[in-house]
């Protein structure tokens, strides 16, 4: 049984936009939509907020103290991670924006603006981490086709990665993944109903998010009945050819709890339904099933870009962190048609907002001991291979050296 919940968001349809207009609450997805800008362009964005009308409680004219939470109907937006001007119409988190108010945003990207995977939420100082709580963030995309520059022999500039990395002459597909963490509480006007547990509505509530003390601050994440979503979806279906790389844009849009990315493979499961798929996966979350969890294989994620920036080198791993607002590209490859679970294991570090590493640490390391092994956050559709002489999917030997882009391109592309 889902819960019912009525959040803010980003509307996704110019048809929805008229009926919010309207005053109606409307249907959508839990994900903004994907904006996509070329390097060298101006991304023209037109913020209309159709959020209901605030209040002198919910928004007093003069706000005593501006760390108290307020104004959680007033908006603006950021561009996270975008190199643009944090003033006037631009990434300026100073504007602000009431209900039935609207804003013109200009961000000139430059021409030699790194192209990559960034996102955009609301930033307004007082109601940031509740509204983005709510769903308010989305997947931002720089395209960019500049070329690794080589001087002396040592890359100087990477280039931008839509037009390294080659498979049979086409560019790869690409997959957002955008995760959410939707800190819902349920209720319901009678106050005779109450929850035994506050993000379980059974049925008699709507879960909303409407204070900062329902953000949940502390304790574990997953053993409260949270879940992190994945474009705006829980335990969602990803669906992917066997040994085509893809690119998959990965982007923390959540607030709350740092991400340990591992996707395993489920064996002999090819024929799996997708309630079989999560009944399987979902098997291996408690701490009781760590030795057969640990057993499952793990993909390999070739990691090439983080936080927007292209990498010099491709980096290999079975677990990804992401803290909340960081991207990770990665080209990632099924080599068969099992179904693969996309997992949040348990860190060391987990259920906490930059915690400090254990000494003579440099990165999380799985947690040694948690009620949970992981958490299911979807899983893989692996359709079959076109054609049955293709062998598993290689692991990438790649990089941006003076070699390998002389491989790619002739000469005279590479400026000197
Ligand atoms: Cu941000």
């Amino acid at each position: 049984l889902w819960d019912q919940v009525l959040l803010r968001g980003y509307l996704t349809k110019p048809s929805l936009f008229d009926k919010k207009k309207a005053g109606e609450y409307v249907e959508d997805q839990l994900v903004g939509p994907q904006i996509r800008v070329k390097q060298g362009e101006t991304m023209a964005l037109n913020l209309n907020n159709q959020l209901p009308p605030e209040s002198e409680t919910t928004c007093p004219t003069h706000v005593e103290n501006v760390n108290e939470p307020h104004c959680f109907n007033t908006i603006n937006l950021h561009t996270h991670g975008f190199w643009v001007s944090p003033q006037g119409n631009s990434d300026n988190v100073f504007l602000k924006f009431k209900p039935q108010e609207k804003f013109d945003y200009q961000f000139k990207m430059e021409p030699n603006h790194p192209a990559g995977t960034y996102w955009y939420h609301a930033h307004l100082h007082g109601s940031t981490a509740l509204q983005v709580s709510n769903g308010m963030a989305g997947p931002l995309i720089v395209e960019g086709s500049r070329t690794p520059k080589v001087k002396n022999g040592k890359v100087t500039s990477t280039g931008d990665m839509d037009i390294l990395w080659k498979e049979k002459n086409s560019y790869p597909n690409e997959n957002i993944l955008l995760f959410q963490q939707i800190q819902y509480r349920c209720s319901n006007p009678d106050p005779n109903i109450t929850f035994a547990v506050p993000n379980n509505c059974e049925g008699v509530g709507i879960g909303m998010l409407e204070n900062y003390n329902d953000l949940s601050i502390s304790g574990f994440w997953t053993n409260q009945n949270y879940y992190t979503s994945i474009n705006g979806k829980i335990v969602g279906e990803m669906k992917v050819e066997q040994n085509v790389f893809n690119r998959w844009r990965m982007i923390h849009g959540g607030v709350r709890d740092t991400i340990g990315l591992i996707i395993k493979e489920i064996p002999d499961s090819s024929k799996f339904t997708a309630e079989q798929t999560i009944k399987a996966c979902s098997a291996y979350q408690e701490a009781d099933k760590k030795a057969e969890f640990e057993k499952l294989n793990s993909l390999n994620v070739h990691t090439i870009a983080q936080d927007g920036l292209t990498m010099n080198h491709v980096q290999t791993r079975t677990l990804s962190v992401f803290h909340p607002g960081y991207r990770h590209d990665a080209m990632v490859a099924f080599p068969t048609t099992n179904r693969y679970c996309i997992f949040d294991t348990k860190l060391n570090i987990d259920d906490e907002i930059n915690a400090p590493l254990p000494t003579g640490q440099t990165t999380p390391q799985l947690a040694p001991t948690n009620l949970f092994n992981a958490q299911l956050l979807g899983w893989v559709n692996v359709k079959a291979a076109k054609t049955k002489a293709q062998t598993a999917a290689p692991v990438p030997e790649r990089s941006c050296t003076k070699n390998w882009v002389k491989q790619r391109y002739p000469d005279p592309v590479i400026s000197a």
